[in-house]
């Protein structure tokens, strides 16, 4: 192995060697108490330090990294507490999680580390959130990313490098190709050359480095950073390494040619630069065995610590508190003018209005810019906030959405629009594996709002008209608002964008121009969690939400001698569910009408509750009405008796009269 001092001073020269053995040493004690059966489960980097080590290096304390399971030389690098480290892979308390989740999958704003989550791919569009939050700012920092050669076949990779691209956002893309991804050897996981020569297809530079020679690696990363942060552009960097350990120690290696091992034992980052050093007369034997007992002193004391400390103990509330950030909700009242607008418009003046009171809110969505949306509701805004906050996006959810967790954690606040709540399937998984986990994992805010245009009965077909709240009802961590009138609509959105916790907001897109209502010009918010008694009477409960709030209307309207309570929810998470038992307890009958098909659905839940709550005040069987179990058709006929409005008056009938 080559290696070019250049100008590196003989300070550096020693961190970098110090920089790798601890990592190393951590890995040594940490195989011998898994064989011990003392930790659980472990991913080696053992012969890829150099790359975690020299990036780390070679980046400002105050720049973000976003490492994978086999970097444990970024958190050694950043001088995160060995107790709190070893304490984490036990599951204890003083770990990062507090016993929420293992090994490397925590985040920390101290150390400026952003952790991975098992599926890999989204931290890379939440690297060019952060990095896009530095860029708005000003900032000259760079925010590096790390991902293996296996994660780069997922969509994510190239979402994120084609937004960093058009974006030119400052991120260091850090693959690590360390030739498998768990069996799968790199010719069954790509087909080009080398996976630097991606970047040219998104108009990026790239560079290869050798990630064994930890010279190479810092004196190269170093240069970039300092180009980046003179002018702000992506680079991808393709680290070429080896994996010298298995996926996880239980899996082995023996799908890897003995060969190949013995070629690359031969590269080992440490060894050879430890006998570079030694030649050259700034390391001595003696200085080795001094650093090698001071490191081990080190790890013992604080494993000492991390297993002294007893197991983490269940407590019921405090698990269920954690999962949302605590939200101090402030109500705003206004006795401004009203005005007769309609639901679209309040939803637009709601979130412009939003945009001036958050200096750091951020839109983003496809079309949203000059052209306004699809729905128009973002028209007009580039002129008053600029296309720097309200941003034209590539189509790629899931890219985006990441976007917006890496806003929030670089300390902004995002909406994103979702052109038709159907694609949403195409950012689900970082919502409800990032966004909605992460305050409960390690107590990271989400602070995203993703508008929702949904619903059916505009004769859209089945990938445009979808109501899909139950996708995300069912997720803990996440909010989720479906308003049916304006003025409930621009309030809740003010609350939503407030909220430092995720909300999918729904609009529904048949009420956007049939509906209109009073509304204050002012800026006002409402309350999550309360639902609205929009017509009261003794003899049924009618429970709904969003355009089922005007189907039910309707029908009562036609209906006058049926005395119903009319519950419109307003927030299906957090769900007051409270007002839907107080209701039963007077009516003893209850019909939930929803506009999803039935299976699964909210109606399901709040019927089981108010059957396990209301048992002896029900005078009937509670009633569930919801669309067909079918894909939302596209033909009028077919969509008309697909959507539960028909089935609802016949089923109120025949409850009313049981
Ligand atoms: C979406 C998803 N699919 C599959 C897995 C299982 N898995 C975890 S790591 C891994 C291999 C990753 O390979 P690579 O990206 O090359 O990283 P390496 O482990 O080699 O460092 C696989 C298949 C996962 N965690 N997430």
């Amino acid at each position: 192995m080559r290696y070019h001092i250049g100008d590196l001073e003989e300070q550096r020269l020693l961190d970098l060697y110090t920089g790798m053995l601890k990592p190393r040493m951590i890995e040594e004690k940490m195989l011998i108490l898994l064989r011990q059966g003392k930790i659980s489960k472990w991913f080696s980097g053992i012969g890829q330090e150099a790359i975690s080590v020299g990036v780390t290096q070679a980046l400002k304390e105050s720049e973000y990294i976003l490492p994978m399971h086999r970097n444990l030389g970024v958190f050694t690098s950043r001088n995160i507490p060995l107790n709190r480290l070893f304490a984490q892979w036990q599951g204890k308390q003083s770990g990062f999680t507090q016993g929420r989740d293992r090994s490397f999958h925590f985040g920390t704003q101290e150390y400026k580390i952003v952790g991975m989550i098992s599926h890999l791919g989204p931290q890379l569009g939440v690297a060019d959130g952060i990095a896009l939050a530095d860029m708005l700012r000003r900032k000259k920092r760079v925010t590096a990313v790390f991902t293996g050669e296996g994660a780069t076949s997922e969509g994510d990779f190239h979402e994120a490098l084609n937004v960093a691209s058009v974006w030119n956002l400052p991120v260091l893309f850090c693959i690590e190709n360390n030739g498998y991804g768990l069996s799968t050897p790199t010719n069954e996981q790509y087909n080009c050359e080398t996976l630097a020569d991606r970047a040219k297809g998104y108009g990026m530079e790239s560079r290869v480095i050798d990630g064994n020679n930890i010279l190479e690696v810092y004196s190269k990363i170093d240069e970039l950073c300092k180009a980046i942060r003179r002018r702000p552009r992506p680079v991808l960097v393709e680290f070429k390494t080896f994996r010298m350990r298995g996926h996880e120690e239980a899996s082995g290696t023996k799908y890897v040619p003995e060969k190949l091992m013995k070629e690359w034992g031969k590269k080992d980052p440490i060894a050879n630069y430890e006998a570079f050093l030694l030649d050259k007369g700034v390391l001595t034997f003696e200085k080795i065995e001094q650093l090698k007992a001071s490191i081990s002193e080190e790890i013992n004391v604080n494993l000492e610590l991390a297993f002294e400390e007893s197991p983490v103990s269940f407590n019921e509330t405090k698990e269920l508190n954690e999962v949302y950030q605590e939200f101090d909700y402030q109500e705003i009242n206004t006795n401004s003018e009203v005005k007769n607008i309609r639901f679209v418009d309040a939803i637009s003046e709601g979130l412009e209005q939003s945009m001036y009171r958050h200096n750091e809110l951020i839109i983003m969505g496809q079309d949203i810019a000059d052209y306004g949306g699809v729905f128009k509701i973002t028209e007009g805004f580039v002129p008053k906030f600029g296309k720097s906050r309200v941003r034209n996006t590539p189509i790629c959810e899931s890219g985006i959405v990441s976007a917006a967790m890496g806003l929030s954690i670089n300390g902004m606040k995002a909406v994103v629009e979702m052109q038709f709540a159907d694609f949403v399937s195409s950012g689900f998984n970082p919502i409800v594996n990032y966004l909605a986990k992460v305050h409960y994992r390690w107590n990271e805010k989400a602070d995203v709002v993703v508008r929702m245009p949904c619903g059916g009965g505009v004769g859209a077909g089945p990938f445009h008209s979808q109501t899909n709240e139950a996708w995300f009802t069912k997720t803990p961590g996440l909010k989720v608002v479906y308003p049916s009138s304006p003025y409930d609509a621009k309030g809740l959105l003010n609350t939503a964008i407030n909220d430092p916790n995720p909300v999918l907001f729904f609009e529904h897109k048949g009420l956007y121009r049939s509906v209109y209502g009073d509304v204050p010009t002012d800026y006002y918010t409402l309350p999550f969690g309360k639902a609205n008694v929009l017509r009261e009477g003794k003899s049924i409960t009618v429970v709904t939400y969003g355009a089922g709030v005007h189907w039910a209307s309707e029908i009562l309207d036609k209906n006058p001698e049926i005395e119903a309570d009319l519950l419109d929810l307003r927030t299906l998470q957090p769900l007051d569910i409270e007002a839907v038992f107080a209701s039963v307890k007077k009516t003893g009958k209850l019909i939930i009408l929803q506009e999803d098909t039935l299976f699964g659905g909210i109606a399901s839940d709040i019927s089981a509750m108010v059957m396990e709550e209301c048992f002896p005040y029900l005078d009937a069987p509670v009633k569930r009405v919801g669309s067909l179990e079918t894909p939302v058709p596209f033909a009028k006929a077919l969509e008309e008796n697909y959507l539960p409005k028909k089935r609802f008056e016949q089923v109120l009938l025949e409850l009313y009269a049981y």
